[in-house]
């Protein structure tokens, strides 16, 4: 028992020192210490041992395995030390290498012009309101004086969701929704998404308007023009080209159209490769706004009086002003998320 005690350990304590890795430190751990090791066979001989022997060899076993667990520690911590220098070494760090480069998010140029208009507004005492994406009929259509089968519906080509829902197709369901809620006075503009089935250069299947009206004992038409005609000039030019034409809404009466000259043709109609420009269509105007004077049927469809009150109210396309503001000549581009084209943005 004795000499396999005195190789047990020379042997192993010379495999310890010269052990390279961690791995090979387990390995012999587990050799000499682990459940099938053979310090741990030699504990489990004892009970062969005449009774008289047992505890002097019990507690050299006992030495053995403190020593061996000792070395094994010091050896580990030496080995990861010097891996640890090692790596250490290698891994020079070259900070005259150039650093990653933050990519600094932009605001989309319809967030801008949507920013922009509203801040005109609020600036001549408007307040913001919001409504929902998904509406009824009855503050899409009805209560703005379209009822069911009236031709102007046609006007919105509707998607309807269920259960009498649909995607509103314009923001005036807010003006309603304000009205029911509050009274007079009112000066109020909405942005928001609004949708409709159409498709092309100047139409988009989601797109938005910025409504706004304002409700008082005496409101003229005159408001209406001076409002917008300072809206106009804030956020085009004072030498903006801008005209306003007779038009209908059912919701409004009288009601006019206000188109801006286009910027994209200048108003010459042709490109320069002489085909009609794709915005105006030739037409040398481009429809921005739809305005009047809120017609009498709606304040008495929230229970205002209308000998008492009178308001007018607008609702514009937010990318009509953008492609104009930019001179973009397709709409569908705000949509696309081609980082060339939102690059361009400030
Ligand atoms: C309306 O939506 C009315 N609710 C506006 C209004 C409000 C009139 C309050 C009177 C009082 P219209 O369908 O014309 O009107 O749309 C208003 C503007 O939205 C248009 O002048 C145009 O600039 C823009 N627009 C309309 N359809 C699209 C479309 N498919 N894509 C992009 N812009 C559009």
């Amino acid at each position: 028992m004795s000499d396999s005690l005195d190789s047990l350990r020379e042997e192993t304590l010379v495999r310890i020192d010269s052990s390279r890795n961690e791995a090979e430190i387990e390995q012999l751990r587990i050799e000499a210490l682990g459940r099938k090791g053979r310090l741990t066979l030699l504990l489990r001989g004892l009970k062969d041992l005449p009774a008289d022997e047992r505890p002097r060899v019990g507690e050299q076993l006992n030495q053995l395995r403190q020593l061996l667990e000792a070395r094994i520690e010091d050896r580990l911590e030496l080995v990861k030390a010097r891996d640890k220098e090692k790596a250490l070494r290698e891994e020079t760090i070259d900070i005259t290498l150039p650093g990653n480069r933050w990519e600094r998010g932009r605001i989309h140029p319809l967030t801008a012009v949507i920013d922009e208009i509203v801040d005109i507004f609020w600036g001549m005492g408007f307040e913001i309101a919001r409504g929902p994406d998904i509406e009824d009929d009855y503050h899409n259509f009805e209560a703005l004086n379209i009822p069911k089968d009236h031709p102007a519906r046609d006007m919105q080509d509707t998607f309807f969701v269920t259960d009498g829902r649909l995607l509103r197709t314009h923001t005036s369901p807010v003006q309603i929704r304000t009205m029911e809620n509050r009274q007079p006075p009112l000066q109020v503009v909405v942005p928001g998404a609004v949708y409709r089935h159409d498709d092309d250069a100047t139409h988009s299947p989601m797109f938005h308007q910025v409504e706004g009206f304002m409700v008082d004992g005496d409101i003229a038409f005159s408001d209406l023009k001076g409002v917008l005609t300072h809206f106009l000039k804030q956020v085009f030019s004072e030498k903006a080209g801008v005209r306003f034409r007779p038009s209908f809404f059912p919701f409004t009466e009288p009601s006019a159209e206000i188109d801006i000259q286009c910027v994209i043709c200048s108003g010459y109609r042709r490109n320069a490769q002489e085909q009609h420009c794709r915005v105006c269509k030739g037409s040398g105007w481009l429809e921005i706004i739809g305005a009047g004077m809120i017609d009498p049927q709606v304040f008495r469809f929230v229970g205002y009086d209308p000998e008492r009150v009178s308001g007018f109210a607008f609702g514009m396309g937010v990318e009509r002003i953008a492609m104009l503001k930019y001179s973009i000549d397709d709409i569908r581009l705000f949509f696309q998320n081609d980082l060339r084209f939102l690059r361009q943005f400030g």
